[in-house]
């Protein structure tokens, strides 16, 4: 088993000390911190996923390895930030309305601010009110939604209505993203793009700032 096999299997059996004790030879060897997240941290969630979809995994096990995997995330963070160059562009992300995940999202937080990005994390089940209100306080370049639940998804939609009718649209691009999204679904309800993971939101958004 490579290390990061080990480390995954560690976050999936949510060890929170063995999670840290292989994080931390990992950086010690010199191992890129952003692959350390991708292959190892990030791919623990993806075993656990799929298991509790099967009923193979029940919640107390899934907040298990979701601690777990903050754990090895907050050893990680300070070296990605050293990672990226300062970037001051504000980024408002938030959980849509009814629905509660906030794994992902915080992950891509984390990510966001690793690359430089001032984030203003509005949390879990945010009105579309609530994301109108903080465009206008924070001024962001990119608004950020996530929702996990198939019934949470239109929530989106009526969010985008919400900045448009506010005026606001043309002053922000918005990204989508959760595991039940797919690029024609943030197609049609005209956000502007759509990204699988935290990885490529961080990358789509410094695009998107590069290119103003
Ligand atoms: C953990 C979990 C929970 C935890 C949440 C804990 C927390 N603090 O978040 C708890 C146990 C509380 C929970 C509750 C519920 N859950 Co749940 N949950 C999950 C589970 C197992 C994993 C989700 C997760 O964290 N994945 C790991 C992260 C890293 O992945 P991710 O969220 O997709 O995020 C990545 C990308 O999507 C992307 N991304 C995420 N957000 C954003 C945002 C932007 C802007 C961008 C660009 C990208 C991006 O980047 C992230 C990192 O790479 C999923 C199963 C699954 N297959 O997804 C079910 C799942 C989402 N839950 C489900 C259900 C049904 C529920 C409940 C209704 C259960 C119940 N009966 O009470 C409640 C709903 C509560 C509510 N109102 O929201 C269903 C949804 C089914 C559906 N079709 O809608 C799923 C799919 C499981 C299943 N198959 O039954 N759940």
């Amino acid at each position: 088993m490579s290390n990061f096999e080990k480390l995954a299997e560690a976050v999936y059996q949510g060890d929170d000390l063995e999670v840290k004790t292989i994080t931390q030879g990992m950086i010690a060897a010199g191992v890129k911190p952003m692959e350390i997240v991708s292959k190892g941290l990030l791919a623990g969630m993806d075993i656990v996923a799929p298991k509790f979809k099967a009923g193979e995994m029940f919640i107390p096990e899934v907040m298990m390895s979701a601690k777990a995997l903050s754990e090895g995330l907050s050893i990680v963070k300070p070296l990605l930030s050293a990672e990226d160059s300062a970037n001051v562009s504000t980024f408002v992300m938030g959980t849509v309305k009814g629905d509660l995940h906030d794994i992902g999202k915080n992950l891509v937080v984390m990510l966001l601010e690793s690359g430089g990005f001032n984030v203003v994390d509005l949390g879990v089940d945010v009105t579309p009110e609530a994301f109108v209100e903080a465009i206008k306080e924070h001024k962001p370049r990119i608004v950020g939604m996530c929702a996990l639940l198939t019934t949470t998804m239109m929530a989106m939609q009526d969010t985008i209505d919400a900045i448009t009718e506010a005026g606001l649209r043309d002053k922000v691009k918005v990204l989508v993203g959760g595991a039940p999204l797919y690029p024609e679904f943030a197609e049609k309800i005209g956000a502007d793009g759509y990204c699988v993971d935290a990885v490529s939101c961080k990358e789509m958004s410094a695009k998107i700032v590069a290119n103003n």
